[in-house]
């Protein structure tokens, strides 16, 4: 009896033990958040200089107005919008009467308000952002930005006063595609979700939502001209896809809060669910001398294929107004091409001999010359560049594949070619493992490669991506923030903002801020938040 007592407490003792050995993963960073000197600001700022002085915000009287002189007023929705937005995010939505004159005595002097001059003598009120959009504030503040930064500056003192200190930033972007991906095929995302997460990428200054709205699984994208893909090919044909009108509430929630929407129409291969609408689209695939049933990527040898591709697109390029469309063109498998036999026919008249990466060329060379006929820039994955296709100089390559070493030799290929490039490699966050992985995600450099300075200038940003398989509207949030924040750090703050233990101690504080703005961002590691939800 007493001595299985003895074992069943060393069984304890050494399961501890254990635990100790893993948690040294996180040696580093295994303590507890603590206040950092620049506050609870994410991303950090390029300058920014804090003073010993304090202000109170009353929520009674504290106002958001245009500034004298603005060149953006009462008809920029845009900006009345983010002021609403941004009352709230400080006040909670709270606004009690008005004090009268003698209540008003306090221990710091009153911020009656802020405001907010817009300098550019064309501010993009009603326009969609863009690559070259102006990013930069001074805090004496730009649109959304500087609104997001300055609500990050406010803080309570142990009465709950809101309070802000004397500060003077100024700011703007180190890159200018700031990028997260969100994959609505795998499962289907509702409208609410997706806003909530453009929200969210506002608070972190994330720009371009990449909706790779289609692939294999389903086809969500209900589209005027072909009816049929989301008809059949969505897991529901009503329940289960974004109508015209539920894509322009999308890009509109987006445009209001600086973001691009760019999406994804990924072809040859991925495309599965179009097989189901669109007879004829995709490649039959041979078993000797039979179609076997099954079907594969796109077929390219038909000019039916290149018609409906033409009258997609034209459709796709007046739905989304932003200037890129991204083309996919990942993940080709040839199998199915190499048996079916009509497409051995097409290789040996054209020469390519047995290489199908010819014929993978043949076609995205068409439809990039189909997507520049709508005046629309085209963003291909990695492997279009690598089989050699020629593109235009405007195309962006999307880098995603390999190790460390690959990425990075990658990276210095698409731009010693002279191409502008986009790194999601060290990003992919649906790829999750024990522990602070955020750190990982943090210390990657999307200019860390072996190149000249003119190499380093074509890299134009980069996109945190969380693909499908294993996320849906139950665990997405979390799963991605604040996760996500550490891209969105590495992506507008300066290159020599490397502290991690300092970005633990702000991203904490961030995490709890999202909290309390309603979004459930899972934490970095044992901590509590000032106010805690139940
Ligand atoms: N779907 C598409 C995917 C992926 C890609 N393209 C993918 C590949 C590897 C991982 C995660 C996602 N699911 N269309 C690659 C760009 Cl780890």
């Amino acid at each position: 009896m007493f001595s299985s007592n003895v074992f069943v407490l060393w069984g304890v003792l050494s399961s501890c033990w254990g635990l100790r050995q893993d948690a040294r993963v996180d040696e580093e960073l295994a303590r507890s958040p603590r206040p950092s000197k620049w506050g609870s600001l994410w991303p950090l700022p390029q300058r920014v200089a804090t003073f010993d002085v304090s202000f109170k915000l009353a929520a009674a009287s504290f106002q958001m107005l245009d500034g004298n002189g603005s060149s953006a007023g009462p008809s920029c929705s845009l900006l009345q919008d983010a002021y609403r937005r941004y009352d709230k995010y400080i006040f909670g939505g709270v606004k009690p009467e008005r004090p009268r004159a003698r209540d008003r005595r306090t221990d710091f002097p009153v911020l009656m308000g802020l405001q907010v001059l817009i300098t550019d003598p064309e501010p993009e009120c009603d326009q969609y952002p863009s690559v070259t959009s102006d990013e930069s504030f001074q805090i004496s503040l730009d649109l959304f930005l500087g609104l997001e930064t300055f609500s990050q500056l406010v803080y309570e003192d142990d009465f709950g006063a809101k309070l802000v200190n004397w500060t003077q930033i100024s700011d703007y972007p180190r890159f200018a595609h700031r990028g997260l991906l969100l994959d609505t095929s795998r499962h289907f995302l509702p409208v609410k979700v997706i806003l909530a997460n453009l929200e969210t990428m506002a608070m972190n200054k994330f720009n371009v939502f990449h909706w790779h709205i289609v692939d294999d699984q389903s086809f969500p994208y209900m589209s005027r001209t072909f009816p049929d893909l989301s008809q059949k090919g969505a897991y529901h044909p009503y329940t289960h896809v974004y109508t015209p009108s539920d894509v322009k509430t999308i890009i509109e929630f987006a445009r209001l809060r600086g973001i691009r929407v760019i999406p994804e129409f990924d072809t040859p291969g991925h495309t599965q669910s179009w097989g189901k609408g669109q007879a004829g689209l995709l490649t039959p695939c041979f078993a000797g001398s039979r179609p076997s049933g099954s079907f594969g990527p796109v077929n390219p040898i038909l000019n039916s294929t290149y018609d409906f591709m033409r009258r997609l697109f034209r459709e796709v390029a007046a739905v989304f107004p932003d200037d890129y469309v991204h083309l996919g063109g990942d993940e080709v498998d040839f199998t199915c091409w190499k048996s079916n036999p009509d497409i051995r026919t097409f290789m040996e008249q054209q020469g390519f001999g047995k290489n199908y990466s010819k014929l993978e060329s043949l076609y995205i060379q068409r439809l990039l010359d189909i997507v520049s006929s709508t005046e629309k820039g085209s963003i291909i994955w990695q492997e279009v560049f690598d089989n050699g296709v020629k593109l235009k100089a405007d195309a962006l390559i999307h880098v995603w594949k390999g190790t460390g070493q690959q990425y990075r030799n990658e990276m210095a290929n698409v731009t010693a070619a002279g191409y502008r490039a986009l790194l999601s490699t060290p990003w992919y966050l649906n790829r999750i493992a024990y522990g602070q992985d955020w750190r990982g995600h943090y210390k990657a450099d999307p200019q860390d490669f072996q190149g000249t300075a003119a190499q380093k200038k074509l890299v134009i940003g980069g996109e945190a991506c969380l693909w499908g398989e294993y996320v849906d509207a139950t665990n997405l949030t979390p799963r991605l923030w604040p996760r996500a924040s550490a891209v969105a750090e590495r992506l507008w703050s300066a290159q020599n903002v490397t502290d991690v233990d300092d970005a633990y101690d702000r991203l904490s504080s961030h995490r709890c801020r999202m909290l309390e703005r309603g979004i459930p961002a899972e934490p970095l590691f044992s901590s509590f938040c000032p106010r805690e939800f139940e």
